[in-house]
């Protein structure tokens, strides 16, 4: 149900958070159906007809106490019902592994940091990226998150993964996607001026398509993907760095 026109999830906790989704979806939507029936009913009903006075009601308690009761009851269940998919997602340390990225944010760009040949992070052959992320399917993938300057938030719809970068923090969120693509990583937080604008693509590849381009793009001798300019103010990841420009 409708699944045609939520994004096509490829994340192996989508379905859970798709689940969730609907049936929120489902219970406020029925909601709405019934408030706005009631409405009308109400406005037909006691429409202004000759002869007709309007009366006075003390209202009624047992009516207000179930529409308090039922509401809060519906949401403590909705809380019940989420914490499983919430503690494996966000809660829980993320299942093991040993593919982690350095995500940096800044205005207006994602900075995505490999760690090079020797497996390091913050080691002269760290490999910088600029609004790109390679990654293999079917392989957790660990994302550190870093915000550089305000916050953004790291979304990728076909995931179902979304997460605030803040500045002076390093949050770890996992993926793990089910099928090759290109997907979209739009910033979702207004983060300025060039907001809308700040956005990456994750490459999902087959492992040997992977191992291909990590052979190209993260060996010693590869060149910077990003445009060099670019890449010189990505590189340093300082979360502290002040407007927008990473300092050496
Ligand atoms: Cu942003």
């Amino acid at each position: 149900m409708l699944d045609w026109w939520l994004p096509e999830n490829v994340s192996t906790y989508g379905r859970e958070i798709d689940w969730l989704f609907h049936l929120i979806y489902a219970i406020t939507g029925v909601t709405a159906i019934l408030v706005f029936a009631a409405m009308l009913a109400f406005l037909v009903m006691y429409r202004d007809r000759p002869g007709r006075r309007a009366r006075y009601t003390h209202g009624n308690t047992t009516l207000e106490i179930v529409w308090t009761v039922v509401p809060a009851l519906i949401l403590v269940i909705l809380t019940f019902l989420s914490v499983p998919a919430w503690s494996k997602i966000k809660m829980q340390a993320p299942p093991p592994s040993d593919f982690v990225l350095h995500v940096t944010a800044k205005q207006f760009n994602w900075q995505v940091t490999y760690p090079g040949p020797d497996g390091k992070f913050g080691t002269d052959d760290d490999k910088t990226m600029l609004d790109e992320m390679h990654v293999p399917v079917n392989k957790v993938i660990h994302v550190h998150l870093r915000s550089q300057d305000v916050i953004h938030s790291f979304f990728v719809p076909q995931f179902r993964m979304k997460q605030d970068a803040v500045p002076g923090r390093e949050i770890v969120q996992w993926f793990e996607a089910t099928k090759p693509g290109k997907y979209e990583l739009p910033c979702a937080e207004l983060c300025g001026f060039g907001h809308s604008g700040m956005r990456g693509w994750i490459y999902v590849h087959t492992p040997e398509e992977y191992a291909k381009w990590a052979a190209e793009n993260l060996t010693a001798q590869a060149a910077p993907a990003a445009e060099p300019t670019k890449a010189e103010e990505a590189k340093p990841a300082t979360p502290a760095a002040k407007g927008g420009k990473a300092k050496r």
